[in-house]
């Protein structure tokens, strides 16, 4: 499908750095390449209740990373999916009635809208799950071929399709290994975000579904010696990396409520797919976002949206300032209070950077590009940033610097590595 529209990112002098990562298995920095182009998997909406500040802090999270290396002159290959078919999509639309296509062709429309209104650097492919069907048959073939996945019979499956089809994880001995979760963390998520541990039939708790034939009532598509059917999540986010990424991935990234299944499962799949021990380099995992007192979710409906805070008149620059006053693993919880900071902070930047003159910008530059290439620290950043325009607006005259050097080279090194135009 198509992605959203690109902003012009301006050229800044001189290179940005090797950038460090938290892999959140081991909770250590690990550092991405400098050489060749840089793979980053980022998972993708499921096309409802979108976009909440929650998804909205995990892509910009992340394109602080896409920002932090294309200043550093590589090559970026960013793929992102939507996952226009999955049960919490279909049993929305059927809840409020409406067609389940139609719903989540709009909800991604909405969803580019805000991500181009926030400057997120579009992906090169924007990848659906529908789109991808053809690709997760054949994987699931290959599954059940070597042994790595089998069938479980549907009680009442009307002689429809053949069963639907489970991951065998004792056939990965590596299975979620690079969480670092205890059995009992795995167990407790699997149950909680979309896994069947209780399913008749299943040969382990925790074995992940690859592909659900068909039910009445359901959509399905042809699966060829699958019978109809539709995919499984992890297998489609697996596929779509697999086709447009190759492996390794360098980064597979996404909120930290993937960690575990989703996550561990599409690697695991990768990993019996390819036969590559390690087809992520880095697992980077973004923190939740909260509202009212809970995680801010499309289930428990305490929901700020973006598009919200825009239609009310909020510049889209300061919803992206909110988030980057905030470090992109931390946990934390959105108030009105932190969009009024927000809200002066960028007027503050925006008088200090449309001056004539200023203070040199040069050391900011390399301040801002120092705190990216350190895991992504936005709130160090900012913090540079504001002591620049503390700079500027406390100008007694001493320190003027022409625009190019000065305010000027302060714009364009927020707008090209913090995505914030002022
Ligand atoms: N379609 C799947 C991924 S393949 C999915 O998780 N969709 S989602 O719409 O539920 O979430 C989209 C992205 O936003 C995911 O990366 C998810 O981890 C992240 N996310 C969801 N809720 C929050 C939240 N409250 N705070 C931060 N990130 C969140
Ligand atoms: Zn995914």
């Amino acid at each position: 499908m198509h992605s959203w529209s690109a902003s012009a990112i301006p050229q800044l002098p001189g290179r940005g750095q090797q950038v460090r990562l938290t892999d959140s298995g081991t909770g250590e920095l690990s550092a991405t390449s400098l050489e060749g182009p840089a793979t980053l998997y980022v998972c993708g909406i499921t096309p409802y209740d979108s976009t909440h500040l929650g998804h909205a802090n995990t892509y910009l999270g992340f394109d602080l990373l896409v920002r932090a290396w294309l200043d550093a002159g590589r090559e970026v290959r960013y793929v992102q999916n939507v996952t226009d078919v999955d049960d919490p999509l279909l049993e929305r639309a059927a809840l409020i009635g409406v067609d389940w296509q139609a719903l989540a062709a709009e909800q991604t429309d909405l969803f580019r809208n805000d991500m181009a209104a926030l400057r997120v650097v579009p992906p090169r492919d924007f990848v659906g799950a529908v789109e991808t069907i053809p690709l997760v048959v054949t994987a699931v073939e290959e599954l059940l071929a070597s042994g790595a996945a089998y069938r479980v019979d549907v009680p009442d499956g009307d002689g429809h399709g053949v069963g639907d089809v489970y991951a065998d994880t004792s056939a990965d001995p590596a299975f979620a290994t690079e969480t670092g979760l205890s059995g009992a963390e795995m167990a407790e998520f699997f149950a909680e975000r979309g896994g069947d541990p209780d399913r008749p039939g299943k040969r382990r708790p925790l074995d992940p579904l690859l592909w659900r034939t068909e039910r009445p009532g359901e959509p399905s598509w042809e699966g060829a010696s699958l019978g109809a059917g539709r995919p499984g999540w992890h297998i489609e986010c697996a596929c779509i990396a697999r086709e447009f990424l190759g492996l390794p991935v360098e980064v597979q990234a996404g909120g930290s409520d993937l960690v575990f299944p989703h996550h561990a499962c599409s690697e695991s799949h990768l990993r019996m797919l390819s036969g590559e021990d390690e087809p992520v380099t880095v697992h980077a995992h973004g923190g939740m976002v909260a509202y009212a007192g809970s995680k801010m979710s499309k289930s428990l409906g305490n929901l700020v949206l973006v598009s919200q805070l825009t239609a009310a008149g909020v510049d889209p620059m300061a919803v992206r300032l909110v988030m980057l006053a905030h470090h992109y693993r931390e946990d934390w919880e959105y108030t009105g209070a932190q969009l009024e900071t927000a809200t002066e902070r960028l007027a503050r930047w925006r008088r200090a950077m449309r001056a004539d003159v200023g203070p040199d910008a040069t050391g900011l530059l390399d301040q801002v590009r120092t705190a990216l290439a350190t895991d992504l620290d936005a709130p160090s950043a900012i913090h540079a940033v504001d002591a620049w325009v503390a700079a500027a607006e406390y100008d007694d005259g001493a320190a003027r610097t022409e625009r190019d050097r000065g305010p000027g080279l302060a714009a364009r090194t927020v707008d090209a590595l913090l995505g914030v135009v002022v």
